[in-house]
């Protein structure tokens, strides 16, 4: 019997033990247990980093639609299983029920197969937080197409870069979308974005808004039409373990997004037990991971994870300020969430307001916190801990990527002993080491490095699409034989890990490494400041010197900044030491970030560098309108 949920310490060791001991035994064992194969695998595992060539559950048939629905209609028919809470209060929730979801995904399946998709081709889908989504994820999967969502807050650009690097057949979008108090008319990107795009034979249009849209002849079709058309049977497609189910881009340092290609059933069989185990879920739970499908976190924690543990996972479309900033924790009351997952940008966004957003909420449902994308620094962790989960809800801290395509290094709840700012251990099967500058494993606790994996876990990403080479030299030519994950962490006095910050943000000054990370915790350890950056520049004497951005709480007089900005400099020197001190601190309105809630430390560097002229694209940020600001103002 495999040990599928996790109760105590000593388990979660015993576990992770037998999962290090015996790899194959221990995934096959979850794998045979809790899921539904056409065919079982002929061989668990076959690897080689140094190709890179990894397969899991290799000879075995399966679909992945049938795993997340089908298997679950016999006793969960009648269970919510996407519970859609719209952009506006007023717009009444929907329940998808698994039985509408297997009716749902099936029409449509039945819509793509009429237009000439086919097991292997690609889908590009460009759709808002809308139940048809999730429902066009799934399609594809049913028919063995493989779905490429792009994010729908990207640009016409990125978003025919994306469609012509996987030579996608066809779009899904909607004629707009909403966000807030705004409408953003989705389906005039894509037209535009489509003038590059020679490979879209067929565009199938979602009414969200009804907005008066140009539909171009013999291309795009409304969806709704064509759905109530369709039967709601449709085979699945058998699909072969190593199927690729789907392709999701990330923005790499430089030049093209890398398409990550994830496979069928180690993604599913990873996915699935993360869920179990990182979110504790019990039958009659309600879930709620507040990332958008455009990005890994969807796929993994709303879509296929928690479908394929039969649980009701909520899919919100709208933004946490709208109609104000308490709307986040009047879902979780509405809906009597259980477990809510979200990123820590969202988190200190929310911790700047007037508390009574969240204290006016019924929020005792909470169970379980989740935190994931970035460092939670230490005063967000504690009003996390402190005011929405009232000390009584543990935060897990997941630390994962959209190339390990499930969460790595994570607390279990009620299992393993939180602590602020750390991931703290390794999920079963995950095996980190981290790595001097010489290529040598650093053995032993209370040390840092750069983080590798040394073993493969079934849900990694299996190549770059078109570009096998780049994947390789991405991510297993730093270390031989090993996957280098691009992020530094430190492992204290009993083994846990803390994640410091993209390698790239280490900054030497005089000869010391300094993690961004720690620096900007101290900042924000400042009663003055929400949030803030630090950068290194070029330094005559030390090499580089530290720049740091800060966004005050309220903007005052450059007498108070001045202040200020000793005291900061006093917190750093308390925290680190003088040797982290910043030569520079300029206050700005904003910070650019990615669409996911990452902070372009390469436009602060430039900037902060002078180098002005050469910032790249900055069209795909979330705030492009700050960079001037920031321009404008350096130092
Ligand atoms: C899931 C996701 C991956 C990068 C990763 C790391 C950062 C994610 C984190 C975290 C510290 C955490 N990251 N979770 N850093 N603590 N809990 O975010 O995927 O968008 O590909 O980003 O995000 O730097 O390498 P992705």
């Amino acid at each position: 019997m495999s040990n599928y949920s996790i109760k105590h310490l000593e388990e979660y060791y015993q576990v992770y033990r037998k999962s290090i001991r015996d790899p194959e035994n221990f995934w096959s064992e979850i794998a045979e247990e809790h899921f539904m194969w056409r065919k079982k695998w002929d061989n668990v595992l076959s690897w080689d980093f140094s190709k890179p060539e990894i397969k899991w559950f290799e000879g075995a048939k399966l679909n992945i639609t049938e795993n997340c629905i089908d298997r679950h209609l016999a006793t969960k028919g009648e269970k919510t299983a996407i519970l859609f809470e719209p952009n506006s209060p007023d717009e009444a929730a929907q329940h998808i029920t698994y039985r509408r979801l297997y009716e749902r995904v099936n029409q449509l399946a039945n819509v793509l197969k009429d237009h000439g998709i086919e097991k292997g081709d690609r889908v590009c889908i460009y759709l808002p937080m809308i139940p048809e989504l999730a429902i066009s994820l799934l399609a594809c999967a049913r028919i063995g197409a493989v779905h490429s969502v792009v994010f729908a807050g990207f640009s016409s650009n990125a978003l025919s870069t994306r469609i012509n690097d996987s030579d996608c057949k066809m779009v899904i979008t909607s004629d707009g979308s909403y966000r807030g108090a705004k409408t953003i008319d989705l389906k005039g990107i894509v037209d535009v974005a489509l003038d590059e795009c020679p490979s879209i034979k067929d565009v199938l249009v979602v009414n969200r808004i009804n907005s008066d849209i140009t539909m171009k002849e013999g291309r795009d079709k409304w969806l709704q039409p064509l759905l109530d058309a369709a039967s709601t049977e449709c085979a699945a497609e058998i699909m072969d373990a190593e199927d690729p189910l789907f392709i999701l881009y990330t923005s790499g340092s430089t030049g093209m997004p890398k398409g990550m290609v994830h496979t069928t059933a180690g993604y599913m069989v990873y996915t699935a037990y993360t869920f179990k185990n990182v979110f504790q879920y019990k039958e009659n739970d309600v879930y709620w991971c507040t990332a958008d499908i455009g990005w890994i976190t969807g796929h993994s924690y709303i879509v296929y994870g928690p479908l394929a543990n039969g649980a009701t996972t909520v899919m919100f479309e709208g933004v946490p300020s709208y109609p104000d900033f308490g709307r986040f924790w009047e879902v979780i009351a509405k809906h009597k969430i259980n477990q809510f997952y979200t990123a820590p940008t969202a988190i200190r966004a929310l911790a700047k307001q007037n508390i009574d957003f969240a204290e006016t909420h019924d929020l005792s449902s909470l169970k379980v916190l989740g935190s994931v994308g970035e460092p939670i620094n230490e005063e967000a962790w504690h009003w996390y801990n402190d005011v929405i989960g009232k000390k009584k809800s543990p935060i897990v801290d997941t630390w994962w990527q959209t190339e390990t395509g499930g969460i790595m290094i994570t607390p279990l709840p009620y299992v393993t002993p939180t602590k602020p700012t750390y991931a703290t251990l390794p999920f079963p099967g995950i095996q980190p080491a981290l790595m001097d500058e010489n290529g040598e494993e650093i053995k032993g606790n209370q040390v840092d490095g750069r983080l590798c994996i040394k073993f493969p876990w079934p849900s990694m990403a299996r190549t770059i699409w078109g570009n096998h080479q780049r994947y390789k030299e991405t991510y297993f030519t730093a270390f031989k034989d090993k996957y280098f994950t691009g992020d530094g962490a430190l492992r204290d006095e009993v083994g846990y890990y803390r994640i410091t910050g993209r390698v790239d943000d280490v900054i030497i000054v005089s000869g010391h490494n300094l993690g961004t990370a720690p620096i900007e915790d101290a900042i924000n350890e400042h009663p003055a400041v929400s949030e803030s950056a630090v950068v290194g520049f070029p330094h005559d004497i030390k090499g580089n010197a530290l720049y740091g951005y800060v966004i005050l709480k309220e903007t005052g007089e450059s007498r108070i900044h001045d202040n200020v900005r000793k005291e900061i400099n006093q917190i750093i020197t308390e925290h680190i030491g003088p040797i982290a001190k910043l030569d520079k601190i300029q206050f700005t309105i904003g910070l650019p970030k990615t669409r996911s809630g990452k902070i372009m430390r390469r436009i602060l560097r430039k900037i902060a560098s002078r180098d002005m002229n050469n910032l790249g694209d900055t069209s795909t940020l979330l705030n492009p309108e700050v960079v001037q600001e920031i321009k404008d103002n350096v130092l």
